[in-house]
């Protein structure tokens, strides 16, 4: 028999609130393993270790504020601090901390979420979304979509409609599915990815895949159209789906042209195959509407959600299922032997209702579609003309600028000296929370963010900016 012994965890906060940042840095490399890490790289460097935040600011141990530009992991779209979110989670937990949704039961808040992501959802062309499937991730939420398609076709009587296709450079999650479904090769390298029946086509990135002289416009077209190819290629009659991002998020904020998403309607129009927006990051405001087909015009069946739709305070993802899915899944189905324990659990929906009520009592989603979103494209525009931005630009509230080593001909800079790496610790030390996915810096601020600190995070990225052609210059990477 083992015997156990209580170790009592050692206090990392002490008295007056300050925190011994050694002592959780040492633990941390002692017993965290974390996502997308080199924990050779933690255990030298130490990890930053956040204590506490406030609207678009968090502060480390060391009581150093910074200004969050990516709203956690792009999802803190309410900012932090809000009373309500709290409150709808503590007053969720003391009536019904968790039961479950299946075997014939349900709880208020899902039913009422439900019924309000359906209220949300535009209807185009008669299109329209009633129901809802809930888990607690976009991951999961992807691997359901993989579930849900399939058991659709299946009921349609073509089970060899099996494939679905996605992109290059996309993100859709860290399960088996979600990363075969993301086209992050790094990740396809490491467990045998993507499983069966995913395959990729290029993403419509116009810097890295447009031709010399290639319009937006043509280019959208073309990038689409690689699409129809790929239809054909594999047998119309194969494909299931088609899965993508309305603007790629972790890809590095990649725009698409604004004739790419009309010609892959037409595409999955013409061939009959399922259209899925994964809209994690999109949604909820992030790019100025509630749901991002919407911006862009399109018509999918299936939508992926999650962070923004509690604003990350609590976990919760979900897909909402269009009519022709739901149609047949409920009329023809039976039972879809699909779920998670915690689909639709009553906290998380109490706290993305309060979410809901609270972004739409404030404006913040048409704020962004008319107010701050334009502002910052203005705002991103002018970056251009700074010498190491190759091209700026920004949609709602998403924006990614690329640094080049030669304006001109937007030459990249050998990728070993990790200039957006350099760019980024000048950020970390200049206050500023900024991504860089390769050298290309990225946003995606709370949507609370006013005008004023749109201007205070422009000085700030400036500021970052010159540090770092300084750095290349110094460095003698650049004249
Ligand atoms: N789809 C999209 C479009 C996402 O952005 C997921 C699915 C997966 O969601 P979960 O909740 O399972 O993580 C995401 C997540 C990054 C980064 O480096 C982005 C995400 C997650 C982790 C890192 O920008 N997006």
């Amino acid at each position: 028999m083992t015997t156990s012994t209580l170790i009592a965890p050692p206090a990392l906060v002490k008295r007056d609130q300050q925190h011994d940042t050694a002592a959780v840095q040492a633990l941390d490399s002692a017993h965290f393993i974390h996502p997308f890490t080199d924990h050779g790289d933690l255990a030298t460097r130490g990890s930053r270790v956040i204590v506490k935040a406030d609207n678009i600011y968090v502060w480390d141990s060391e009581g150093r504020k910074m200004l969050d530009a990516m709203s956690g992991l792009w999802c803190v779209n309410a900012g932090y601090g809000r009373k309500e979110l709290a409150d709808a989670a503590y007053q969720q937990m003391m009536t019904l901390p968790f039961y479950n949704n299946f075997f014939q039961t349900t709880n208020v808040p899902a039913v009422q979420l439900a019924a309000k992501l359906a209220s949300l959802a535009p209807v185009v062309d008669g299109r329209s979304f009633r129901h809802v499937f809930y888990s607690s991730s976009g991951s999961e939420s992807n691997d359901t979509n993989v579930r849900m398609v399939r058991r659709y076709w299946d009921l349609l009587g073509q089970p060899e409609r099996k494939v679905i296709i996605s992109r290059q450079n996309a993100y859709h999650g860290s399960t088996m599915a979600g990363a075969s479904l993301g086209g992050m090769s790094g990740m396809h390298a490491q467990g045998d990815l993507p499983i069966p029946n995913i395959t990729h086509i290029e993403q419509p990135h116009f810097a890295e895949n447009a031709r010399p002289g290639e319009s937006r416009a043509d280019f959208g077209v073309r990038a689409a159209r690689w699409l129809e190819e790929k239809i054909l290629a594999i047998g119309a009659e194969k494909v299931a789906a088609f899965i993508a991002e309305p603007v790629q998020g972790a890809g590095g904020v990649i725009i698409p042209p604004e004739t790419y998403w009309p010609e892959i309607q037409r595409i999955v129009d013409k061939y009959g195959i399922l259209l899925i927006s994964d809209e994690v990051i999109c949604a909820f405001g992030r790019l100025g509407h509630w749901f991002a087909y919407e911006k862009f015009g399109y018509k999918p069946d299936l939508v992926t959600f999650a962070k923004g739709v509690t604003s990350g305070y609590i976990p919760l993802g979900g897909v909402m299922v269009g009519n022709r899915v739901a149609e047949v899944l409920i009329e023809q189905g039976g039972e879809f032997n699909h779920g998670y324990t915690y689909s639709g659990h009553p906290v998380a929906c109490a706290v993305a209702l309060a979410n809901i009520e609270l972004i739409e009592r404030e404006g913040l989603v048409r704020r962004v579609r008319d107010d701050t979103g334009p502002y910052l494209a203005e705002c991103f525009e002018s970056l251009n003309a700074h010498p190491l931005v190759g091209e700026a630009e920004s949609c709602g509230f998403v924006g990614g600028l690329s640094l080049v080593k030669h304006k001109s001909t937007q030459a990249p800079f050998d990728p070993e000296l990790g200039v957006g790496m350099m760019c980024r610790t000048h950020c970390f030390n200049s206050g500023l929370i900024m991504r860089a996915v390769g050298d290309r810096m990225i946003i995606s601020p709370p949507l609370v963010m006013t005008r004023a600190q749109i201007d205070e995070m422009m000085v700030l990225i400036r500021q970052c900016l010159d540090a770092t052609l300084a750095d290349l210059r110094t460095q003698g990477q650049l004249a």
